[in-house]
C-alpha cells in the first residue's frame, strides 16, 4: 500500500539549504535520477554517458573499447588476442612444426623475379603464426616475415615473390615477399632455413643439380611431411602435376606427388 508521509515543515526548510545537484558532501550528482553520486547525466552509476556500467563508450559489458563482448583489445569477436575470427590464439612454430615440402627456385618461362616461390606444411596440431619468423639462407638473404597470419594445422602454405597470376605463372600465393625482402632462390645451390629468433624450425639446402629441370619444382615425396625426412635430397625429386597458367609442374598449396622411378631425380 503506497502511504504519504507528511513531513514536518522543519524538514523541507533543511533539505532546501542544499542547492538544487548537490549531495549533501558537497559532490554534485546528476539531476536525472541515478543515486550513483555521480557527476554525469545518464541514469547509471558510472561516469560515461552510455547505458552500461563500464567506463568505456561501447554497450557491452566488458571494459575493453572495442564493441565485441570479450576483454581483449582487438576488434573481433572472441576472446583471444589475435585478429582473426577463429576462438584460438594462433601460436609460433616450435622446432619441425613447419616443414619447408616444395621449392620453385628456377621457374619457367616467367621471370624469377616473380614466380619463386617454396611451401611450408604445417605438422602440428594447432594453428600456427607464420610472422615473426625470419627467413635467410646460409649466405646473406634475411628476411622477417610481417602480415603473413597463419597455417592451419595439416595445412599447406606458399610464399611468393608476387601475387599476380600474369606475373608468377598463375601460383596461388598465401604471403606474398615485399618486394625488397632480399629472400631470393638461387637457381644453383642455395638454402632455406626458417627460424624464430635463435631456434631453428627447419632448413632444406638443393645443391646445382637440384631441381634439375627449369620450370618444375623441387618437390619432397608425398610421403615425408617430417623436418629432418626433408634434409639432403634422397626424398626429393621434379614436381610432376601441371599448375597454374605458364605449364609449370608442382603442386603448390597441396600435397606433393609422390617420388617415383620415373622421377628425374631422387627415387625413395
Ligand atoms: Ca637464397
Ligand atoms: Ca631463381
Ligand atoms: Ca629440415
Ligand atoms: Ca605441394
Amino acid at each position: 500500500m503506497l502511504r504519504f508521509v507528511l513531513l514536518p515543515a522543519s524538514a523541507l526548510l533543511f533539505a532546501g539549504c542544499f542547492p538544487k545537484g548537490v549531495s549533501d558532501t558537497g559532490v554534485p550528482h546528476d539531476t536525472f535520477g541515478d543515486t550513483s553520486g555521480d557527476s554525469d547525466t545518464d541514469t547509471d552509476a558510472d561516469t560515461d554517458a552510455d547505458s552500461d556500467s563500464d567506463a568505456d563508450t561501447d554497450t557491452d559489458a566488458d571494459s575493453d573499447t572495442d564493441a565485441d563482448t570479450d576483454t581483449d583489445a582487438d576488434s573481433d569477436t572472441d576472446a583471444d588476442t589475435d585478429t582473426d575470427s577463429d576462438s584460438d590464439a594462433d601460436r609460433s612454430p616450435g622446432v619441425g612444426e613447419l616443414v619447408i615440402t616444395e621449392v620453385m627456385s628456377n621457374p619457367d618461362p616467367v621471370d624469377d623475379a616473380y614466380a619463386e616461390w617454396f611451401e611450408v606444411y604445417n605438422a602440428s596440431p594447432d594453428r600456427l603464426s607464420l610472422d615473426g619468423l625470419t627467413l635467410s639462407d646460409l649466405g646473406t638473404d634475411s628476411y622477417v616475415i610481417s602480415g603473413a597470419g597463419s597455417v592451419a594445422p595439416g595445412a599447406y602454405f606458399v610464399i611468393g615473390r608476387s601475387s599476380d597470376p600474369t606475373l608468377n605463372g598463375g601460383v596461388t600465393v598465401d604471403f606474398t615477399l615485399p618486394g625488397d625482402s632480399g629472400f631470393t632462390l638461387a637457381n644453383d645451390d642455395d638454402e632455406i632455413l626458417i627460424s624464430l629468433d635463435t631456434t631453428l624450425i627447419d632448413e632444406m639446402t638443393y645443391l646445382d643439380n637440384q631441381p634439375a629441370m627449369k620450370g618444375h619444382s623441387w618437390s619432397l615425396d608425398a610421403s615425408i611431411t617430417d623436418a629432418t625426412g626433408n634434409d639432403g635430397s634422397t626424398w626429393w625429386c621434379d614436381g610432376t602435376s601441371v599448375f597454374g597458367t605458364s605449364g609449370m609442374l608442382g603442386t603448390p598449396g597441396a600435397a606433393n606427388d609422390p617420388c617415383t622411378t620415373s622421377s628425374t631425380s631422387a627415387t625413395p
